[in-house]
């Protein structure tokens, strides 16, 4: 039998409320924190809607990439939950509503634009710098907070069904019909962070101007013109910001600016401040989740729970919820006791550019690679040592283009000799490829 639960208790944690918004694959809600009383945004996504291997992917890297991102203008992800039919993202809930509520009203003066558009491009920049791309920035994922200022949200959700060619260039066209870049709408491979550039223009130009560069009465008209780059400028806008959508709504995005070039354009400079951004978060998977009865549909129990009772302890880090979504999805290992000799760290790079760096630093540190095998690296030293010679393991999960994490182990010799080799000898060997160690604050 259905437990009644009128008031959408989920996770024994939220109350569900009403609808914030809805995509394809999604619907936010308003929630609550029954403990805390706070206020957050729940994305629902049905597993059913996609197939399970797309849609793990998916969360894989919104989780990877959002778990670890703290920046004042992207949209906080504080936790991840799961049934068996759902995946449940509990966010930061922004209270202003969207951007464009307030360009609907009318165009926006120069200087509220220009602080809206740094805004963005700082979010962008931050997401570009670690190798993620939004690839459907539009007016719906621009919210506002209490304090009027910029909140961007779904980055790194938008990599649905992502398909690169060989030359590592993207082939999925998605996004929204007036913000996308040409080079996505001809469906050749494009550049993720060149075709956010171009909707960062789009959303520019709209601020400006109260409407859009690219109008028509139907798709393949708007499409027509954002293949030419053929727009007018109201006659209000100034020379300055003329001067720099011009520099971004360019076809060719080899021509299109970059975003050092848009941060050093003197009509965006102009009372720029880069925000203080990064921390690696501490993060909390949710600590005592019974039964998951959500909206009047059959009972399901939380697989992440019933898999594993409840949980030794309540808080896990970022780094854990990386490594148990690199093992698909399982997140089992978050809930291991036994203590290993364990370090991790995060890296910018591809993992096989992990892999090329972990054997040249072998070769550096008199250690013989015993094992290769696709992304795990076995090494052991030449020198004998109390217990015999020490041996290590590492593995290299890449859970974002351009994001590895990197997990080794003691394979042999002693505990205390391979935590002394680690910290003098492995870890200033790597300085160049991580981003960050676990446990480290940033
Ligand atoms: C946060 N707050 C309000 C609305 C939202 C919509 C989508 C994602 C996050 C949100």
């Amino acid at each position: 039998m259905v437990p009644e639960n009128p008031r959408n208790i989920i996770f024994n944690k939220y109350e569900m409320g009403r609808v914030l918004g809805q995509g394809n694959f999604a619907k936010v809600y308003h929630g609550r924190n029954l403990a805390t009383n706070e206020n957050v945004a729940i994305k629902v996504i049905k597993k059913e809607k996609l197939k399970k291997d797309r849609l793990v992917k998916q969360i894989k890297r919104e989780v990877s990439v959002m778990r670890l991102v703290r920046h004042p203008h992207i949209v906080e992800l504080k936790e991840v939950m799961a049934t068996k039919g759902k995946i449940f993202l509990v966010m930061e809930y922004v209270k202003g509503g969207e951007l464009f509520t307030k360009v609907n009203k009318g165009k926006l003066n120069e200087d509220d634009a220009r602080k809206y558009f740094q805004q963005l491009i700082s979010a962008v920049d931050f997401c570009h710098s670690r190798g993620v791309t939004h690839r459907d920035l539009k007016p719906e994922n621009l919210l506002l907070d209490e304090n009027e200022d910029l909140k961007v949200s779904d980055f790194g959700l938008s990599a649905l069904p992502e398909q690169r060619r060989d030359d590592g260039m993207l082939v999925t066209p998605c996004g929204t019909p007036a913000y996308v870049a040409p080079e996505v709408l001809k469906k050749k491979g494009y550049d993720g962070s060149k075709a956010d550039i171009w909707s960062c223009g789009v959303i520019l130009y709209a601020l400006l101007s109260g409407y859009l560069p690219f109008q028509g009465e139907n798709v393949m008209r708007i499409y027509r013109k954002a293949f030419k780059a053929e727009y007018e400028f109201p006659e209000w806008i100034s020379p300055q910001a003329k001067n720099l959508i011009s520099n971004l709504l360019v076809a060719d995005p080899e021509k299109r600016y970059s975003i050092p070039e848009i941060i050093s354009d003197p009509w965006f400079q102009y009372g720029f401040m880069r925000p203080l951004a990064f921390s690696m978060k501490e993060s909390a998977v949710g600590e005592d989740s019974t039964i998951d009865h959500f909206g009047g549909e059959e009972e399901e129990v939380p697989e992440l729970v019933a898999a594993m009772g409840k949980p030794a302890r309540p808080f896990y880090n970022a780094f854990e919820i990386i490594s148990s979504l690199s093992h698909g999805f399982d997140l089992r290992s978050l809930f291991e006791t036994r203590k290993r000799s364990p370090s991790m760290f995060i890296s910018k790079y591809s993992a096989s550019a992990v892999v090329a760096k972990l054997e040249g630093m072998a070769k550096k540190l008199n250690f013989r690679v015993t094992g290769k095998k696709e992304f795990t690296v076995r090494m052991q030293g030449m020198k004998e040592g109390r217990k015999g010679k020490l041996a290590m393991t590492m593995e290299v999960f890449e859970v974002a283009p351009e994001v590895a994490v990197v997990e080794f182990s003691k394979s042999a010799g002693d505990t205390l000799e391979y935590v002394k080799f680690c910290e003098e000898q492995v870890r200033p060997s790597l300085k160049d490829i991580v981003w960050s160690w676990q446990g480290d604050s940033n």
